[in-house]
């Protein structure tokens, strides 16, 4: 099962529900709300919500328009490198400063940074963008988690945090400018729940990126290749801030294509984490969404096109 923010029809109320292979059942509240519950609970609400709505009587999946997995309160944070391969690719990019990044990797407290607030995240089928200002731009394909109020991992998601590998490899302190622009943050819709997760150490995780109908890179890994225990990355992330509605914390990549490749317009980039799920990106002009955003907000109502944050081909 999945847990996912979803609509009945666009301008609809959002709504909560169970996702499963018969359809969606319903269940009332928030998704900030849900993360201000222990799991045990959670766990419970969703049990009641399946036997409550009988699998011929659920939602079709077709029928809804699904929305990321944040809202009200919450953030998105990421945590960097946490794998060897994502620290071997910034010192090479980064020859300047290099010692930074072979530091923070044994240290013991993490890098962990900042990445978006709930409006900006898009999701499954909607475009990230690339920077006019940077010559390398990647996707970074990470296992993120969802986490409660109390610090609890609820559940899983999948996390696009796609990057600047130029500006980032400038100056260490450009980071913010090299994570945080127009299309720079996607989350599969779909939560896994943690109950359903046996063992998160042992999830492949893959992508592909396709340019023009031919794949022009393909890469695959896995959570046993992780640095950091997940509990550990969550406890640093809430030293001394909370997050009343949850949080969704992103674990860092594994899989940094060789420079200088570069995403460009046109690219679609398909990520699948085991057991979790699959997320599905169009590359634009980062532009190209601040001008969308722009038109949307003198009307009435974000154009379909414009909101670029909705799935409706999200599967459980
Ligand atoms: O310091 C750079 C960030 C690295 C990152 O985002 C990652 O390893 O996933
Ligand atoms: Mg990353």
């Amino acid at each position: 099962m999945h847990v996912a923010r979803f609509t009945r029809s666009p301008g609809a109320p959002v709504e909560l529900g169970v996702v499963t292979p018969e359809g969606v059942a319903p269940f009332g509240g928030t998704l900030a709300a849900l993360l201000g519950l222990e799991v045990d609970e959670i766990r419970r609400r969703c049990d009641a919500a399946l036997a409550a709505v009988p699998g011929d009587r659920r939602l079709e999946i077709g029928s809804c328009t699904f929305l990321p997995p944040v809202e009200a309160r919450m953030e998105v944070w990421a945590a960097g490198v946490t794998y060897e391969r994502s620290r071997d690719e910034r010192m090479r990019e980064s020859a300047a400063a290099a010692s930074v990044y072979d530091e923070v990797y044994a240290a013991d407290r993490p890098e962990i940074f900042f990445k978006s607030v709930p409006w900006r995240v898009v999701c499954d089928g909607g475009p990230i963008g690339v920077r006019s200002d940077s010559a390398v731009d990647v996707p970074e394909p990470e296992l993120a988690l969802v986490v409660g109020a109390s610090g609890q991992v609820v559940g899983y998601t999948v996390c696009n945090d796609v990057s600047s590998r130029s500006i980032e490899g400038e100056n260490p302190l450009y980071l913010p400018q090299a994570k945080i622009y127009a299309g720079s943050c996607a989350l599969a819709a779909l939560i896994r729940p943690a109950w359903e997760i046996a063992d998160p150490y042992a999830l492949g995780i893959a992508i592909s990126i396709e340019r023009e109908g031919t794949r022009v890179y393909e890469a695959e890994g896995s959570t046993s290749q992780l640095h950091r225990r997940l509990d550990d990355l969550v406890s640093w992330l809430g030293r001394e801030i909370a997050f009343p509605d949850g949080v969704v914390l992103s674990t860092g990549t594994s899989l940094v294509p060789d420079l200088p490749f570069s995403l460009r317009p046109g690219d679609v980039v398909r990520i699948d984490v085991d057991e979790v799920g699959k997320l599905e990106s169009r590359v634009v002009d980062a532009r190209e969404l601040m001008a969308e955003r722009d038109s949307s907000r003198s009307a009435s109502a974000p154009s379909a096109r414009g909101s670029g944050n909705r799935s409706t081909a999200s599967k459980a």
